[in-house]
């Protein structure tokens, strides 16, 4: 009796621990500005008061003009589990002719350039804003439909996301990666901007998994980029 009473408690703790385990969501903080690679007219600028470390990417631009289409940042994003991804991307979209990027992220996406393609699959239509705001990476539709974006990866490992100048003067100050596929805004997927912990991450390449037990470093990394 004693023992069965031990065994239950044992299978209810491991049980407990195994949905502790699977609560945890793996959160990455990008700094858009420390991108591995800036594709002109995509560039840094400033805005040293209200952007996250002082500093934003966008191609650049006036208010209420068109233009656009040439220019990216892409980011090698090393991420610690096989599963389903969502995107947040901090930004300012100031009217409508600023309001768009093209999103790709590989392996879960093909090898494509919607620059070239205008494939709506790849189009962001970003949320307006003169403030900075997060905004979800959806698909906006030839209908006009924007469907909240979502990426399924069948390893763990190294992915490239490349956001792509749409429309210029369309900001984007950071990057927010998660797990949580289902949140139904910011607040609710903790988004939140990089920290200097974050920072020095990006910078060496460092990846740290759910637990926040570090898994994988820019030198291996690039090893396997050769
Ligand atoms: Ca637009
Ligand atoms: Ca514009
Ligand atoms: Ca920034």
């Amino acid at each position: 009796m004693e023992s069965n009473i031990i065994v239950s408690m044992l299978v209810l703790t491991i049980g407990l621990l195994i949905t502790v385990g699977l609560q945890a969501d793996v959160e990455i903080a990008l700094e858009a500005e420390l991108a591995n690679t800036i594709q002109a007219p995509m560039v840094i600028a400033d805005d040293e008061n209200l952007a996250s470390d002082g500093k934003y990417i966008w191609a650049p631009g006036e208010p209420a003009t068109g233009g656009g289409g040439t220019g990216w940042a892409e980011f090698i994003i090393n991420i610690p589990e096989a599963g389903k991804y969502a995107l947040w991307g901090h930004v300012i979209a100031w009217d409508g002719n600023s309001d768009s990027f093209w999103v790709t992220w590989q392996p879960a996406d093909p090898n494509e350039n919607p620059q070239a393609t205008n494939n709506n699959q790849f189009r962001w239509s970003v949320a307006g804003g003169n403030a900075w705001h997060w905004d979800r990476i959806n698909h906006w539709l030839d209908n006009n439909d924007r469907l909240d974006r979502e990426w399924d990866f069948d390893k763990p490992g190294e992915t490239v996301l490349r956001i792509g100048v749409r429309e210029d003067a369309t900001k984007l100050d950071a990057i927010f990666v998660t797990s949580n596929t289902k949140a139904a805004n910011a607040a609710q997927a903790n988004a939140r901007l990089p920290t200097d912990a974050d920072r020095k991450l990006q910078d060496e390449g460092l990846v740290v998994d759910a637990k926040g037990k570090v898994t994988t470093t820019w030198g291996s990394l690039k090893q396997a980029y050769k």
